[in-house]
């Protein structure tokens, strides 16, 4: 994998268990990530999706772009579905089939957060996974805690940009101690499916939270997703690596030049009003953060 000593190849399935016809718009990260779980899980895997922009991309009923079955939920409530779902599953024996709670970062960091910390604290037998494209979206771009600092948002205007960090939501989730958390991102598809294939055959609770791009909402080119994904972890903004059990942190990508973070910045029209001055505090909070990282991954 360029730039990585670290990152082994792993196999695309074939399958596909998302169907053409999708209600997504071009260059979705999301539509694409969902691709790519759903070819790691295979079709034997039940979601319980709350309100986001997921439960329009799927389709209006009574069709769907999906070849496994949806439970549409409350917003609040994707992981408490889930876990529901699964005690159903389990009383039925059918421990063959898995379950997704799928939800976007406002369903996940904000309004579902004390769903999932219970289901973490429980060790639910799930997998949750949280696609992240950095506001709420499906209602008109709103700022999230996931939005980052210095973004633009139809709530937080260029005279008023987000002024607060992102929230970080993987330390809080590792902080449940549960068996497995992990970051990826569309832009590198065999991480992604190593971690959820690694996911499938973990007991208790899996949390992967997915960096997906939105094109709508950033105001960025729709065929730069993947490139936007990739410079996201090559400038070290989004790093790829697993936590087991609260406490074993891998990193998987290490770059060979960290790339500045001007690089990424300057491809979203979110950003476009910037100072340097700005970017400067960014880098510098970016540097921060990685050095913690590597020093947890004992780099
Ligand atoms: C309890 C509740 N509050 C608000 C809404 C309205 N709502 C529907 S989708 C959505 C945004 C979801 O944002 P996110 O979870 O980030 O997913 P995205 O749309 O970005 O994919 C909101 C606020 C709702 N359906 N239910
Ligand atoms: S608004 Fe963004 S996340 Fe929603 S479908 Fe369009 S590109 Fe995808
Ligand atoms: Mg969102």
């Amino acid at each position: 994998m360029e730039g990585s000593k670290i990152m082994k190849i792993y196999e695309i399935p074939e399958q596909e268990n998302m169907r053409p016809g999708h209600l997504a718009c071009p260059g979705c990260g999301a539509a694409l990530a969902m691709r790519y779980v759903l070819k790691a899980l295979g079709d034997k895997t039940i979601i319980s999706l709350p309100a986001c922009c997921w439960s329009v991309i799927d389709g209006p009923f009574p069709y769907s772009s999906l070849r496994v079955p949806l439970f549409h939920c409350a917003f609040e409530t994707a992981a408490s579905t889930a876990a529901g779902v699964r005690a159903g599953l389990d009383v039925k024996g059918k421990e063959e089939v898995h379950v997704l709670a799928w939800a976007g970062d406002g369903g996940t960091f904000d309004i579902g957060i004390q769903a999932l910390s219970g289901a973490a604290e429980r060790n639910e037998n799930i997998i949750y996974v949280c696609y992240d494209n950095e506001a709420y979206m499906n209602t008109g771009i709103q700022r999230s805690s996931a939005t980052p600092f210095g973004a633009w948002t139809t709530t937080t205007p260029v005279k008023h940009y987000k002024n607060r960090p992102k929230k970080d939501i993987v330390a809080i989730m590792a902080a449940h101690r549960i068996p497995y958390v992990a970051t990826t991102t569309v832009g590198f598809p065999n991480d992604l499916i190593r971690k959820m294939i690694k996911a499938k055959d973990i007991k208790g609770t899996k949390f992967i939270h997915i960096y997906a791009p939105c094109p709508t909402g950033w105001k960025c080119k729709p065929d730069d997703t993947i490139k936007i994904s990739k410079l996201v972890v090559e400038t070290a903004v989004f790093p790829l690596y697993e936590i087991e059990d609260g406490e074993k942190y891998t990193l998987n990508f290490m770059p060979k030049i960290k790339k500045p973070v001007s690089e990424y910045l300057k491809m979203q029209g979110r950003f476009r009003h910037l100072t340097e001055k700005e970017i400067e505090i960014i880098q510098k909070d970016v540097d921060f953060y990685w050095k913690k990282l590597l020093e947890k991954c004992n780099k």
